[in-house]
């Protein structure tokens, strides 16, 4: 039997409403289950947004009933029928299947269970990604993560940014030497881009004055860790004649409020999947100081120099201190010493104590999300801290030439997605919210 088909030709099962009922729609899917009673069947039709039952009656179609309980799980087909109201059905409703076709029959065994209530580990998962995503509690993380991005974006275009992409295959790295990952480039010594943060600061002297880039960045982390991946999604702003990092913060606040708001509105299904129940923070975010964060440490047993980043185990017991005492999930954690922020040759110093930098990072829920701050666009000072840090000038002279001619004050952040992901939907491992996770160990799929 052949049916017509066509991207636009199926009916999906959130359009059947009680309008349809009687009359015949056309369906395509994975079968997910088959329970053959005899003379009646029950055929579970997984789509896009949900499992259909498809019940078929062997004495209106014998053939019809030998050849759809006859195929595999996870087979696909095309289906049309009559829909018929059925109030024990899970959705209401049923199909009557009056024709059907087999568009792919499935090998068995299947590498992995899709209506098993057991679960895989996450190796196994992962090595069987394809057929991981049919399960829809695992592919919901990627339609929140596709509403998130929508979020965002809608944030940046409402505030006239512009989106733009910048190289990931680059001559200089900017986050320090230890995570690059070097690249042989015609014959060339070439990395892959950590962050784009040359490139958005070079862009500051375009007149372009606020952009935003959502791209890969690639991290050789040396150990392994469920909120580090080699491959991340940056999200990376630059916004030109800011007075102060004040204004990057503002920037922050309402693009994680108004993203947040925008989830939970925009993937509610989803969420409730999940069973994750969304709060809307509100704004302004929490302050507390680097050195704020060191006397707190010091009284919880954990030894934090005042010229030391916080570790794994310090961002977590800030995050539960935060949320004890305020209730809170996302707070700044501001005035960076430049001891910690001086790899960062970039990072501009406060005039009133040249010890501090305006930097910040915003920790959410124990996790650092997002890092940024206030830029040195003076080209004497930038070449100064970058004398300070053994950077070879020669090297960078194509970032620092866009500061010789007219460099607007200027700063930024950079945003992890996936962490943001992770922490929006409690997941304790970062690979699960990236279809195919590049780490030490895993290259394929
Ligand atoms: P930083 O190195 O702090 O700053 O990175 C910014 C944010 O990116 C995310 N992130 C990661 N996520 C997953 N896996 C990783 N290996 C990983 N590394 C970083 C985090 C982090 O907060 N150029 C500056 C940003 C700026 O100042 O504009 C930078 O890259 O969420």
């Amino acid at each position: 039997m052949t049916l017509e088909y066509g991207w636009r030709a199926l009916t999906h099962l959130s359009e059947i409403d009680e309008s349809k009922y009687g009359g015949t729609v056309k369906l395509g899917g994975w079968i997910e289950d088959i329970r053959n009673l005899g003379g009646i069947a029950f055929i579970q039709l997984r789509g896009r947004d949900g499992v259909l039952q498809v019940t078929a009656l062997k004495k209106e179609n014998e053939e019809l009933f030998k050849s759809l309980t006859a195929l595999p799980r996870e087979s696909v087909i095309v289906v049309e029928g009559k829909v018929q109201e059925n109030k024990e059905a899970k959705l209401g409703f049923e199909i009557l299947p009056s024709q059907f076709e087999v568009l792919s029959e499935a090998a068995t065994p299947l590498p992995l269970g899709v209506a098993d209530k057991v679960g895989a580990d996450l190796d196994t998962r992962l090595d069987n990604r394809f057929m991981d995503l049919r399960k829809p509690e695992h592919s919901a993380i990627f339609k929140v993560r596709s509403a998130l991005l929508e979020g965002i974006r809608g944030y940046f275009s409402k505030e006239l940014f512009i989106e733009v992409h910048t190289p990931k295959i680059v001559a200089a790295g900017a986050e320090g030497g230890s995570t690059l990952f070097p690249i042989q480039y015609f014959g060339t010594d070439a990395y892959l881009a950590q962050s784009p943060q040359l490139y958005k600061q070079m862009l500051m002297a375009t007149g372009f004055e606020r952009i935003y880039e959502i791209a890969p960045a690639y991290r050789a982390e040396k150990s392994d860790t469920v909120r580090h991946i080699a491959e991340f999604t940056s999200l990376d702003v630059e916004i030109a004649f800011i007075k102060s990092s004040e204004d990057v913060m503002d920037c922050i606040q309402e693009l994680v409020r108004d993203t947040v708001a925008f989830v939970k509105e925009n993937a509610s299904f989803e969420l409730g999947l999940l069973g994750i129940d969304l709060v809307t923070p509100e704004i302004p975010f929490r302050r507390i100081t680097h050195a704020e964060c060191v006397d707190i440490l010091k009284e919880k047993g954990e030894g934090l120099s005042p010229e030391e980043d916080l570790d794994t185990v310090g961002e977590k017991l800030i995050g539960e201190v935060m949320k004890e005492k305020h209730g809170i999930d996302f707070y700044f954690i501001t005035d960076f010493p430049t001891a910690v922020k001086g790899g960062t040759f970039y990072a501009m110093r406060k005039a009133e104590d040249p010890t501090l930098t305006g930097y910040f990072d915003l920790g959410y829920a124990g996790l650092e999300l997002v890092s940024g701050g206030q830029r040195e666009h003076r080209y004497d000072v930038l070449v100064e801290q970058m004398k300070e840090n053994n950077l070879a000038l020669e090297d960078f002279e194509f970032y620092l030439s866009a500061f010789r001619y007219g460099m607007p004050p200027h700063g930024g952040f950079g945003l992890g997605i996936e962490r943001f992901i992770q922490n929006m939907l409690g997941i304790s491992n970062i690979r699960e919210t990236v279809l195919f996770p590049r780490d030490r160990s895993r290259l394929v799929p």
